[in-house]
């Protein structure tokens, strides 16, 4: 094996500029020098490779948890190998998970993700975010909003699976979530495009009036490990187009801060020949930052002063506005990141349409709310604070700067969307020169190394790009979005990888520690129903499998195992319903079965232990084989069973 050092010697006297340097066809075995030449890469190269390279079994550092955009879904990948991992189905059916195709998590995708009585089966995931303890990742849930149908999902990392949707019973769409507090207290959702709240109608006319946005506090069990929409409430907020927000920690911990871009309360034509929405919403030079005193809002919701809009708790936009639950202060033009830096101490705001990023201090903040001291009011009566007694100071970073992700050394990284660059910044000290790298093209968020916590790790960002023009082999008109690894460990910034991500928009990430997981490799003991975390009753030990008829309903108890399933023939009548009771009995790591019933859409996956159940009506009569999916055996072909489904009369 060649030493690191070797390697690197090799690597320079290959000579990065002068692939025409004269060496032996490197063929399929070849050295270092020839291999570089031949393919002509720098030393750079190598050096990038070398960090990424895994061999075959090393293991990542670091999770990627992405969001798929309207793949409806999150992209698992390692770090720094960049190697996608897995894909979590949230929002959409899925059927290699078995998710949506007959078994339990039917009732996850279409029900609890059901939206005013309507069925929906994609999502626009937008912002994943780890749950957190004292402002860490604690490595046990992720939550991922849905911007087209204001919904929040929550995934269990000890399975990887999406275990609950919460529908957003107040606005149409939302924009600034999932993100939490510091101790998961609540999953933050907060609105994007203003509506009437509870789904009511009102022309456009009645904008100012009856359109509103909201931020949604769903109230998290962490012990359950679930949202508890019965002790959630909400805070009513004007129609201004609220964006990205993230919430306090440490110093600023209680406090919630959103952007906004639409205080014109422009809402496109309207019909009437008014500007389109992108020019009429870009006349202020200042939007406003919504800051939430989440505490006092709770106090609040406990002395009832809340009024119920479509089954949730709403603080009224008056009464917030009035116990300063609801406070303004100045954001340049149309911005969209919002960040909070590790220790609580500024909130970074990037501004779209202007070549800043606002550092602002929440200890300013607070003192000028506790004050009194406003420099005027909005229309609904919301004090607003003054600009430059808020801040800490901005600084210049290019054009379209919008997220802002930070490292272990008090720099800052912030994605500039115009530019193509990731810049490295001081939040503290902002007469410190920025530093760019160019990336290729069109950064839109940015991820670090437990970049939200309040110990982020430094060594990575990931550059979420959402074009590629040039990287890939053209795919057709469609092209896949990019991420890009930079490594920040040494004093200058490098693109290490490019990774296309071709099954949806991605908008946020987060990055963890691997070894914060606590995943398991079967659920133990065999019949564990994935969703109650519990032996269901249905489950089956071997020996126990049977065929239960009572009139037209058919309960059949069924066993699944290297390598049949038991039993093996089921015979019904047409028009009877059936109820496949279905348990894993293997423990063993890796061994999954599939089963899917042929023609019936019917299709679940087994992993070990795992309990599932599929009610279906067999109207289709005739001779239906049912088998396993997955290659898991040398007898996986003969791991099958006949359903026989007899034609009524005959
Ligand atoms: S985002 Cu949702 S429009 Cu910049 Cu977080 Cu991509
Ligand atoms: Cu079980 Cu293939």
């Amino acid at each position: 094996m060649l030493s690191p050092s070797l390697l690197f010697a090799l690597a320079a006297c290959a000579g990065g500029d002068s692939p025409t340097t004269a060496a032996p066809a490197a063929g399929a075995g070849g050295d270092l020098a020839s291999i570089m030449t031949e393919r002509g890469l720098t030393e750079a190269d190598v050096l990038a490779a070398a960090k990424t390279f895994h061999p075959s079994g090393k293991l990542d550092d670091y999770l990627i948890f992405a969001s798929g955009g309207h793949g409806g879904n999150i992209v698992v990948i390692g770090v720094p190998s960049m190697r996608i991992i897995k894909y979590i189905s949230v929002f959409g059916p899925e059927p290699w998970q078995g998710y949506g195709y007959g078994g339990l998590g039917d009732e996850v995708v279409y029900e609890q993700g059901a939206q005013g009585g309507k069925e929906i089966t994609w999502g626009d995931v937008h912002h994943p975010n780890l749950s957190e303890t004292g402002g860490e990742y604690d490595g046990r849930y992720l939550f991922v909003n849905d911007k087209a149908n204001a919904r929040v999902a929550v995934v269990d990392l000890e399975d990887f699976m999406t275990k609950q949707i919460v529908s957003n019973p107040l606005v149409m769409s939302d924009h600034g979530g999932a993100f939490v507090t510091p101790n998961t207290e609540y999953v933050v959702e907060t609105s994007q495009y203003a509506a009437p709240l509870g789904g009511a109608y009102a022309t456009l006319d009645k904008y100012k009036d009856e359109y509103r946005g909201a931020a949604v506090f769903w109230k998290f069990d962490k012990e359950k490990g679930r949202i508890d929409p019965e002790s959630s409430w909400a805070v009513e907020l004007p129609p201004y187009a609220q964006d990205l927000a993230d919430a306090g920690k440490l110093a600023s911990d209680g406090w919630v801060f959103i952007n906004s871009w639409d205080t014109e309360m422009s809402a496109g034509t309207e019909g009437q020949g008014k500007p389109y929405m992108e020019s009429g919403a870009s006349q202020n030079d200042m939007d406003y930052l919504h800051i939430i005193d989440w505490k006092k809002a709770e106090t609040l919701v406990a002395a009832g002063k809340t009024r119920v809009v479509n089954g949730m708790k709403v603080i009224p936009l008056d009464v917030a506005a009035a116990e300063h639950v609801l406070t303004f202060v100045g954001e340049p033009k149309s911005p969209h990141g919002c960040d909070v830096t590790p220790d609580g101490t500024a909130v970074v705001v990037g501004g779209k349409l202007d070549t800043h990023a606002t550092v602002y201090d929440p200890a300013k903040i607070k003192d000028l709310i506790a004050k009194g001291s406003f420099s005027g009011k909005d229309p609904y009566g919301v004090d607003i604070l003054d600009f430059q007694s808020a801040i800490h100071g901005q600084v210049e970073l290019g054009l379209g700067p919008l997220h802002t992700v930070y490292d272990d050394k008090g720099y800052a990284y912030t994605s500039v969307f115009l530019d193509s660059t990731v810049v490295k910044w001081n939040w503290k000290n902002l007469s410190e020169a920025p530093q760019a790298l160019g990336v290729q093209y069109n950064i839109g968020h940015i991820t670090a190394a437990e970049g939200d916590t309040v110990s982020p790790d430094g060594k990575y960002v990931v550059a979420m790009n959402k074009m590629s023009q040039d990287r890939y082999v053209n795919v057709g008109p469609l092209l896949p979005q990019s991420f890009q690894l930079v490594d920040i460990s040494g004093p200058e910034m490098k693109v290490i990888y490019d990774l296309p991500i071709p099954l949806g928009e991605p908008h946020y990430a987060q990055m963890m520690k691997a070894d914060k997981l606590h995943t398991i490799t079967a659920y133990t003991p065999p019949g564990i129903n994935p969703y109650t975390d519990e032996k269901d009753a249905g489950a089956v030990a071997a020996g126990e499998e049977r065929i239960v008829r009572n009139g037209k309903k058919v309960d059949v108890y069924m066993s699944v195992i290297r390598s049949h399933f038991a039993p093996d023939h089921i015979e019904v009548n047409q028009g009877d319903e059936i109820t496949l009771h279905l348990t894993s009995l293997e423990q063993a790591l890796d061994q999954t079965h599939g089963f899917a019933v042929d023609m019936y859409n019917v299709n679940v996956s087994m992993e070990p232990g795992r309990y599932e159940e599929i009610t279906f009506v067999a109207d289709r009569a005739g001779v239906f084989p049912f088998y396993c999916t997955e290659f898991c055996s040398a007898l996986h072909l003969e791991m099958m069973g006949y359903l026989l489904v007899k034609p009524t009369g005959a």
